[in-house]
């Protein structure tokens, strides 16, 4: 019998408001740590922030906005190692980001040019899935077969609230607990599914009430506080590596943008509560805790804010020096007999 732990109803929570809410802190985290999330937060922050101008300006597509999901991502993959899998959903498009891929393959990938698919195997980082929940049994199977060689790497899966309404995700999540695979299920709970509220999705309490039916631990964090989220985060993969099984996190938080420029949500959306979302953004709250814990000067963050506009002035340019993509390509491994209509002759 799987042992289930007792759930956590409470919000995790680290970061504090500089004000009646005290600061904590986590174990085991030096301050070059510190630095290190905050560096990648805001690699991932420039990344979203000048995606959405180069949508504008027409020089990618249609593009999933993840601005205010940087701590959930950063403080995740922070708690993982190099070989351990991330299976992430268009909400994470740009994830490998932190993994070492260039701005370039994941701009391309906006752009719809081949040069957007990566080999998996380069950085531990599965496709980026589009379809709602599929890569949940993908994660859990990777994860099984890990453990089934012995080897040591977890496997961790990003979605969304709207994900725990499909089948995959189901088929996945029992299947992982079922063969107790070593893997996580990160749940970016952002409070909607385009413009279906969490309240038509589901009748469950919170979505971690989801894991006790399913026989694994359910934690919820506070998805704004790159700490609780990286705490948690590591929690679950030392369970996942002593040979304990998935976890469920669901993340917290309130979507502060579009679903993606596609979309307007002024449609749907509660705008008061949004503005409040974006004064409270997971960025800015983690760098005035870091500047309350006297780790980061003026000078320091300009650098790192430099730094990540300069991966993405070379991303964009390397992405648009990318020859135009040969068409035919969108149809090889579709037919092995092309119909007349797509062939020359
Ligand atoms: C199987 C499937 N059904 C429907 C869609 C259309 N769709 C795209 S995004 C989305 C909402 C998903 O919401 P959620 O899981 O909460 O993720 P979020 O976008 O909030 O990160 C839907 C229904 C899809 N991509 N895949
Ligand atoms: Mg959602």
């Amino acid at each position: 019998m799987a042992e289930v732990l007792r759930d956590e109803r409470e919000l995790r929570r680290v970061i504090g408001d500089g004000e009646g809410l005290p600061d904590g802190e986590v174990e085991g985290l030096e301050e070059r740590d510190l630095i290190e999330l905050f560096r990648g937060m805001v690699l991932l922050r420039t990344y979203d922030e000048r995606s959405l101008v180069y949508h504008r300006q027409g020089r990618i597509g249609t593009y999933a906005i993840f601005w205010n999901h940087e701590a959930m991502q950063a403080g995740a993959v922070y708690a993982l190692e190099r070989d351990d899998w991330i299976f992430p959903s268009y909400r994470e498009s740009a994830i490998g980001l932190l993994r070492g891929m260039p701005a370039a393959t994941v701009l391309s990938w906006w752009r719809g040019h081949p040069a957007g698919w990566w080999n998996p195997l380069d950085y531990n980082v599965a496709s980026i899935c589009v379809p709602i929940g599929t890569h949940v049994p993908h994660a859990a199977g990777l994860a099984w077969g890990k453990k089934l060689r012995g080897e040591r790497a977890c496997a961790i899966a990003f979605f969304g609230d709207g994900a725990t309404s499909e089948g995959s995700f189901h088929e996945g999540t029992n299947f992982a607990a079922v063969m107790r695979a070593p893997a996580i299920l990160f749940c970016n709970n952002n409070g909607w599914a385009i413009s279906t509220p969490l309240s038509a999705q589901t009748a469950a309490e919170t979505l971690a009430d989801k894991a006790v039916g399913y026989g694994m631990p359910g934690v919820r964090v506070d998805g704004l506080d790159v700490l609780a989220v990286y705490e948690a985060t590591r929690e679950a993969v030392e369970r996942a590596r002593a040979g304990q099984g998935p976890t469920f996190i669901e993340a917290i938080s309130y979507r502060a943008a579009p679903h993606a420029t596609a979309d307007d949500p002024t449609a749907y959306i509660d705008l008061e509560r949004v503005e409040e979302e974006k004064r409270n953004e997971c960025v800015g709250r983690y760098e005035r805790y870091l500047r309350r814990l006297g780790v980061l000067t003026d000078e320091l963050v300009e650098q790192i804010r430099a730094e990540a506009q300069d991966v993405m002035r070379q991303g964009i340019a390397a992405a648009e020096a990318e020859p135009e993509a040969d068409q035919r390509l969108l149809f090889e491994n579709a037919y092995v007999d092309p119909p007349p209509s797509l062939t020359d002759g």
